[in-house]
């Protein structure tokens, strides 16, 4: 892209009374987290693909990691699974993790793979079994310690298949009594970051279905409690934008789990369904970010951004790189919003014009934009491009079949 090219579009913008050096820095400041397991192999519940080269332990993921970071300029931390990505040592971790210019991210506890919890984990009617889903939580609140990790990312496969086949209400206070005791556990810079999703695996009801369900939760237990939203959560239609704008309202949007669905939790790549619905999530965000309450502000700025995807039948390390490229993309677009435009035209009750102060900013190619801040960043114009061309996608293959799952 020529300066050309910048130059015009630098005018364009000027003229609507964009400033562009604003716009670079919050761009420059976007930073999303990826998730050792989008590394790993990864499959349907038809069948999990083992693809050559694929790393073979945690360190290898985070050496993965690194190429998304390195290139993008997007990528600096890597959420974990416990036990996937479980290590004897996780200050050799942190500092291999460290050493290749990232940190470790979000942890995320798994209570979901084993036998016990088939029938539930937290929620479960066996207090023995309750009992070691809770102690699991409060081992991840160890491993956090030692990571420096901030937050911990909660999701619950809990749930029932049929009406009967357990008691809803005494499985809501067993949710609450294992998430008070691993609360009680944080410190006072730990976060519980918690996720809903409305079925799958549980196809009757599911323990914690929504984000109501996660916001009266987290209002209980308190400050460091907030709610996750993962796009892929939600029935047909849910207007998630609404959702964020709700949670910001309320100073509990911990964070988000990034994918793309068309039909449930299809865990495809961010931004390839519906971009526009990515780019109304950050209009909200942004429009919170101008809010009068300190608060509201204080809330956008700790969002955590984090992609939560499987791909099973693409290349991983590329398609890493596509989905935090397609944030980055539709959150440029949504820099260019005029909230001053879409407000005067609200006030005058002007439906059109707001709605084009809004569409008009989506339909703004930002090429240009994108081209010129990775140039002052120091980084690949063509972070993709780069990728493909570079010897890594070759290189571990050495690494042969059969690597880590998820
Ligand atoms: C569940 O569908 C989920 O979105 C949760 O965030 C898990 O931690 C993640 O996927 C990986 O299984
Ligand atoms: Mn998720």
């Amino acid at each position: 892209m020529s300066d050309r090219a910048y130059a015009l579009f630098e005018e364009q913008q000027k003229a609507r009374g964009i400033d562009l050096n604003v716009v670079k820095e919050r761009l420059k400041a976007l930073k999303i987290e990826t998730p050792s397991w989008g590394y790993g192999d990864s499959g349907t519940r038809f069948k999990v693909f083992q693809k050559e080269g694929v790393p073979r332990n945690p360190f290898e993921k985070f050496e993965d990691a690194a190429q998304v970071h390195a290139l993008t300029g997007l990528a600096p931390s890597v959420a974990i699974h416990i036990p996937w990505d479980k290590v004897e040592d996780f200050g050799k971790l942190r500092s291999h993790a460290e050493g290749l210019g990232l940190s470790i991210g979000a942890i995320n506890p798994n209570l979901f793979q084993e036998d016990e919890y088939m029938l539930g984990s937290v929620t479960h009617a066996d207090a023995a079994v309750r009992r070691k889903a809770t102690d699991h939580l409060l081992e991840c609140v160890d491993i956090a310690k030692e990571t420096g990790s901030r937050d911990i990312s909660l999701w619950f496969a809990d749930g029932t298949n049929y009406p009967g086949q357990g008691h809803i209400r005494k499985r809501k206070a067993w949710m609450q009594e294992a998430l008070t005791e691993m609360y009680k556990a944080l410190t006072p810079k730990m976060r519980m970051l918690i996720e809903y999703k409305c079925f799958e695996p549980a196809f009757y009801h599911t323990d914690l279905a929504d984000w109501g369900m996660a916001y009266n939760l987290a209002q209980k237990l308190g400050p460091q409690a907030e709610v996750l939203v993962d796009t892929g959560h939600h029935f047909q239609g849910a207007n998630i934008e609404h959702i964020v704008a709700y949670l910001l309202d309320e100073k509990r949007l911990g964070g988000f789990h990034f994918n793309s669905r068309k039909y449930a939790d299809d865990d495809l790549i961010v931004g390839t369904v519906n971009p526009y619905e990515l780019f109304l999530i950050f209009y909200q965000i942004l429009d919170a970010a101008n809010d009068e309450d300190a608060a509201i502000r204080d809330n956008v700025s700790n969002i955590a951004y984090m992609i939560d995807q499987s791909h099973n039948i693409e290349q991983k390390i590329p398609a890493m790189m596509r989905s935090v490229l397609n944030v980055q993309t539709q959150f440029a677009k949504a820099l260019l919003i005029d909230h001053k435009e879409v407000a005067e035209a609200a006030d005058r009750h002007d439906v059109l014009a707001a709605e084009h102060a809004v569409r008009r900013a989506f339909e703004f190619d930002v090429t240009p934009l994108l081209h010129a801040i990775r140039e002052e960043q120091g980084l690949p114009v063509d972070p993709m491009q780069a990728y493909l061309s570079s010897s890594y996608g070759k290189d571990i293959l050495v690494r042969g079949k059969g690597g880590a799952s998820w």
